[in-house]
């Protein structure tokens, strides 16, 4: 079998008449470093080098790109051909001038690739990063030993702990980039090889990053420990890779590899980078739809009913995202108030720099408040964002046929309602579908777009679209009660613990200790225990897995915004253990014949989180999810489930089937019947025989349509 990806060789004469050979990486879509492409590397430069015409070398990248790094898909299944670290030295070892042209990303291996060349030419539109540590791993080709070379081991710890890139200006301030020109591809090229050429007969001998120790004046590596232990809690590349940074700064290079050689073994072979590479691809499957060969709609202009905060954040990504935005309330009253809080976050913006304002002009000019339903005529997509009232709703739908054009997607931001019950008001049932956001809209990242049995796969298709158009982590869910990520987190078993035993701290401190961004008990004390405590106290409908919160709320404990709920906190919001609140529980308790408890931290995580994970096997079997990584997507990106574990299913998986369903069984759960089947049957969640029984429960309810 042909190897993936190749180098491509071709000659070119510089301005001053020399002549400079001209390798690019060819391996689409983004030239990941490919066994292709690193054998290419091999044979290439011996080529270059044993050619006497040739006097200098030039180091590009096809497709809009220098270079994505590593090809992460040969991970799970095993490298093979010529090691980058070694390519990359064979590189640095050229006798003739080596210059990286780059245009567009130079992300981990490629930046690692660029930092073994002797010098970097970059475009102005190109961006330079070290993101392994958002897949749990280092720069394992060099570039915990070479950044720090060049730029120092300070500002290395926070390029490579942070893993955001540079823009190409940022990366020439830092010395990263030589020269940076204006224009495309062929100018940068031009301009490369022109240096290159230039640079024939120099000493490059000072210009190879594996010389002499790195800088490490004023960094103090346990300060920095601490800092990123905090900065990315739970996390272990951050501290390997300053372990490394560390070796650069008292260690020859080679003996510098040993370190990172070491410390990024460790890592590959780790469960957190295991889960992260998992992330890295469920985030980009989850937008492809099997089974969906519809072309979507157009999506230039989208009309959102109701300015409350879900409305007014929606308008807020669909603006940034360039479409026409119509902000429809009824109530002028209501309207104002949306748009001012729009306006609001903008100067927000604009004072933390994140935007300028000739940007925020320009997406204001694109949102038209508007307190009547014909202003939607001529929408793409509206998008219907009151509060969760179904017969409001449904008028709101009706209203939709009268001035909607033919092939409007009709949407509804509802977070629990059934869709089809909804798409019954409309003369248009399969233009509706569920566009599922969380609060607030703005800021997360999930989409949940519900199908209804209805829906039309145009309109799935436009969703789909819109989702990504609006740079949403996209999901395509089935109608069921809760969707995806509020079903399965709903069933977590924080309310048994709370009631029979165990206090807040005791669970928040599990949850936290396995990553999750705060416990349940300071989560329901953001989200205020006031909000579905009143509606029960109105409806009498207290039920005995609530006495806890019902008692909270009944003492008038609705947490953050008044300063007293399962903790008690100060005018800035910090908060601390209140021995009044604990009273209350230990009296409620009391009456209901519960004792105080004590269990390990594993055993509050497996009460809180394996009903999760039985609840995501349901979802699967019932069809409501096309794959595990749907469900695990929805998870991390709707609840912060923490996403170096992969998600509650990546999570099972690591644990193993036939323990979760033993765990399960223990604690007296119901199991689903799809977990039962995966452990008679041996089977994994990445195998065929799982991924075909799983398709046929989500194409059974999919050939409803
Ligand atoms: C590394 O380098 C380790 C070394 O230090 C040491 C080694 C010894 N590999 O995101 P997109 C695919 S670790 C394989 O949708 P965009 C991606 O799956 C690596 N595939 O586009 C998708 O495939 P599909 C460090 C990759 O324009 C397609 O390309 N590097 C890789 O929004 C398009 O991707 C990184 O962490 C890869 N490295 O964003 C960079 N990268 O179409 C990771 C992408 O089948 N990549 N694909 O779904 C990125 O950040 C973004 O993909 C990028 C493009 C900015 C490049």
């Amino acid at each position: 079998m042909a190897m993936k990806g190749a180098v491509q060789y071709e000659k070119r004469t510089a301005a001053n008449g020399a002549c400079v050979a001209v390798l690019t990486m060819d391996s689409a879509p983004v030239n990941a470093l490919s066994a292709g492409v690193r054998t290419g590397f091999e044979t290439r430069i011996a080529e270059a080098l044993a050619d006497a015409e040739v006097k200098a070398i030039v180091i590009t990248g096809a497709h809009g790109c220098f270079c994505a790094g590593a090809d992460i898909s040969e991970f799970a299944s095993g490298m093979s051909g010529p090691p980058l670290p070694v390519v990359i030295n064979t590189i640095e070892a050229s006798t003739k001038p080596v210059v990286a042209a780059i245009d567009g990303v130079a992300l981990g291996g490629g930046c690692e690739v660029a930092l073994g060349c002797h010098y970097r030419v970059a475009s102005t539109r190109s961006q330079a990063g070290l993101p392994e540590v958002n897949l749990g791993l280092l720069p394992g080709a060099g570039g915990t030993q070479r950044l720090p070379r060049l730029i120092g081991a300070a500002a290395s710890i926070d390029f490579m702990c942070r893993g955001a890139p540079l823009k190409a200006d940022q990366a020439a301030k830092v010395g990263l980039f030589d020269t940076v020109v204006a224009g495309d591809k062929a100018a940068v090229l031009k301009a490369a090889v022109d240096f290159a050429a230039e640079k024939v007969g120099s000493d490059i001998g000072p210009r190879r990053l594996s010389g002499g120790t790195a800088k490490a004046a004023g960094v103090d590596f346990a300060k920095k420990r601490k800092e990123y232990d905090t900065l990315r809690k739970g996390e272990v590349a951050p501290q390997a890779i300053i372990t490394c940074i560390e070796a650069s700064t008292d260690r020859e290079f080679t003996e510098g590899m040993k370190v990172e050689g070491k410390e990024f073994g460790k890592l590959m072979f780790g469960d957190q980078s295991k889960a992260l590479q998992y992330m890295f691809f469920a985030e980009r499957q989850c937008a492809k739809v099997p089974g969906l060969e519809a072309k979507p709609g157009p999506l230039d202009m989208c009309g959102i009913v109701g300015a409350g905060l879900m409305g007014g954040g929606i308008a807020m990504c669909a603006a940034e995202a360039g479409m026409r935005v119509v902000l429809l309330d009824v109530d002028p009253g209501n309207l104002d108030r949306g748009m001012a809080v729009i306006k609001k976050n903008y100067a927000r913006s604009v004072d933390r720099k994140s935007k300028t304002q000739s940007q925020v002009d320009k997406i204001m000019s694109l949102i038209s408040p508007s307190t009547t339903y014909d202003s939607l005529g001529q929408c793409d997509i509206v998008v219907e964002a009151v509060f969760e009232n179904m017969d409001l709703k449904k008028k709101i739908f009706q209203s939709f046929d009268g001035v909607c054009k033919p092939g409007c997607i009709l949407a509804t931001n509802t977070s629990r309602l059934n869709i089809d019950t909804i798409a019954s008001a409309t003369k248009r049932p399969e233009d509706v579908i569920g566009c599922h956001f969380f609060s607030p809209a703005n800021v997360m990242k999930l989409l949940e777009n519900v199908r209804g049995p209805r829906s039309s796969p145009r309109t799935i298709a436009t969703a789909m679209a819109f989702g990504q158009k609006l740079k949403k982590v996209t999901c395509l869910v089935g109608n069921c009660d809760g969707f995806i990520a509020n079903r399965v987190m709903g069933v977590s078993g924080w309310t048994g613990l709370i009631n029979g035993g165990l206090l807040p701290h005791q669970i928040d401190q599990a949850a936290e200790s396995y990553g999750m961004k705060m416990g349940p008990a300071r989560m329901n004390d953001l989200v205020g225990l006031d909000l579905f405590g009143r509606e029960r106290a109105n409806t009498g409908n207290a039920k005995p897995d609530t006495i806890v919160t019902d008692a909270m709320f009944a003492a008038n404990r609705y947490g953050q915004k008044n300063g007293k709920g399962f903790y008690k906190y100060d005018d800035k919001l910090r908060l601390s253990r209140d021995p009044e609140a604990e009273a209350l529980i230990h009296s409620v308790w009391k009456n209901a014949g519960a004792t105080p408890k004590t269990m390990s931290d594993e055993e509050i995580i497996d009460t809180l989180y394996l009903p999760v994970v039985n609840e995501g096997f349901k979802c699967l079997e019932e069809g409501m999810a096309s794959r595990p990584s749907d469900i695990d997507v929805c998870c991390v990106f709707g609840y912060n489930w923490p996403r170096y574990t992969g998600g509650p299913m990546q999570w099972a998986s690591a644990v193993g089937l036939p323990k979760i369903l033993e765990k399960l069984e223990a604690m007296g759960e119901k199991p689903s019947e799809l977990l039962k089947e995966c452990v008679k049957n041996n089977w994994r969640l990445n195998s065929k025989a799982f991924t075909a029984r799983i398709s046929s429960a989500w194409s059974g309810t999919w050939s409803k349509l």
